[in-house]
């Protein structure tokens, strides 16, 4: 029998890969997007639209439906309509300097709407039949109180944002050991792409460095480049949300690269991908990336990208993951997801000068 899946957050990074990942393993794949003034479907297009699909000979792969994580009688209806095997809840306010800026907002989605989801599926009486991953965050750990962080660190959340992820781990714990449903959390460390949103820091600085080559912008403005990430490849990440519902007992893991490196460090290779080594000078809000060879100043830092309070360094260790389900946590390394990542921004700066040029 073909397996059904449920993405909430099918538009952002993870839900586009892992809807591919489920496609490949023949699931049938719903997903739920907003209603927008524009296109958010940009990531998941070549899944969905007819023509693009009957013009390769191929029929639609997903069905899309309206929704959102802050109506539970919408949730209710879809999940009675589309009686999922497995719910991927992915849908976030996922920006960590704006839930600064809209606490509430993320509180209603992050967290409420985790357990609205976890509530439809007990209301509809699907404890039984309905496996739910739960994106949860190594923004969890924040104030540092171990190196590295696993599954049994202490948490210290430090944003609007790891506080709604907090009950969100915590009520899918809880409707797990209440209901014995099948609900787990994926405590996931930073993993980025060329899909990335692009006010995040990874991708707002290999677009820059992509235009700053091509010299259609002049400068890139950052907030803390000693912030320390683990950072790893979304491709790689979505695997392991797939085996954690597939594992025969429901339990929590930690999924990260097992190293750590700063923005300062993703900055300097990310330009040196393009050509430009960069050299530091200066300390705190005064230091300066600069172009060895022309002596041009392209990195600045910006106080306005500081956050009020930061979570200064994470490193994530994957062994529970790789031991128990198998997963390899190193096989894009960080030099290679800079490289992906460089490779696909160059391009997409070249087609925008193509088409701006077509216009002037
Ligand atoms: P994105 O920001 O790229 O995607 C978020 C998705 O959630 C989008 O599809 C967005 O829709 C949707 N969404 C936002 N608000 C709502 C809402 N109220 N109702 C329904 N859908 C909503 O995030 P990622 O793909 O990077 O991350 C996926 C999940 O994993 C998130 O929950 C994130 O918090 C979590 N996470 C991410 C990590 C990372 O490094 N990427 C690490 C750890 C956890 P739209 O396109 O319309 O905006
Ligand atoms: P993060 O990712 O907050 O870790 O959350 P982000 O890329 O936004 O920041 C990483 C670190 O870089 C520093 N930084 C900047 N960040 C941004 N966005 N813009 C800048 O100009 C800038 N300059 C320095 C930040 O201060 C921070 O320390 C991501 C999201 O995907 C969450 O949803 C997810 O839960 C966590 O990763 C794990």
């Amino acid at each position: 029998m073909r397996k059904i899946a449920l993405i909430t957050g099918i538009t952002g990074q993870d839900g586009s890969f892992l809807a591919e990942l489920l496609l490949e393993k023949e699931y049938e794949v719903h997903g739920i997007i907003r209603r927008s003034s524009s296109f958010n479907t940009g990531r998941i297009e070549h899944l969905y639209i007819d023509e693009l699909l009957r013009d390769m000979h191929i029929k639609r792969k997903i069905e899309l439906h309206y929704g959102d994580m802050t109506d539970s009688t919408n949730l209710i209806r879809l999940i009675r309509k589309i009686e999922p095997d497995e719910i991927y809840n992915l849908a976030a306010m996922s920006h960590v300097k704006v839930s600064f800026e809209v606490p509430e907002y993320t509180i209603d989605t992050d967290g409420v709407g985790t357990l609205r989801l976890l509530e439809a599926v007990r209301f509809l009486g699907f404890e039984d039949k309905t496996r739910i991953y739960q994106a949860s965050t190594s923004e969890l750990f924040g104030k540092v109180q171990e190196i590295p962080q696993r599954e049994t660190t202490p948490f210290y959340p430090r944003s609007p944002y790891g506080v709604a992820k907090l009950y969100g781990y915590w009520i899918t714990r809880n409707y797990r050991e209440a209901y014995h449903m099948f609900a787990v959390n994926g405590i996931l460390f930073n993993h980025e792409s060329e899909r990335r949103g692009e006010t995040f820091v990874t991708r707002k600085i290999t677009l820059a460095a992509a235009r700053i080559k091509k010299g259609t912008q002049k400068k890139l403005y950052l907030g803390n480049i000693d912030a320390k990430r683990d950072w790893g490849y979304a491709k790689d990440f979505v695997k392991c949300m797939w085996l954690m519902l597939q594992y025969e007992i429901p339990d929590d893991f930690v999924i990260a690269t097992g190293e750590m490196h700063s923005v300062r460090e993703f900055v300097t290779l990310a330009f040196k991908e393009v050509g430009i080594e960069l050299e530091w000078q200066g300390v705190g809000i005064d230091e300066k990336g600069i172009d060895k060879r022309s002596g041009k100043v392209l990195i600045e830092v910006d106080p306005q990208y500081f956050r009020p309070t930061e979570v200064e360094q994470l490193l994530g260790d994957p062994s529970k993951a790789e031991n128990e389900l198998g997963w390899n946590p190193t096989s894009t390394s960080f030099e290679e997801l800079i490289r992906i990542m460089i490779k696909s921004d160059v391009k997409m700066v070249e087609q925008e000068e193509r088409i701006r040029k077509e216009f002037d």
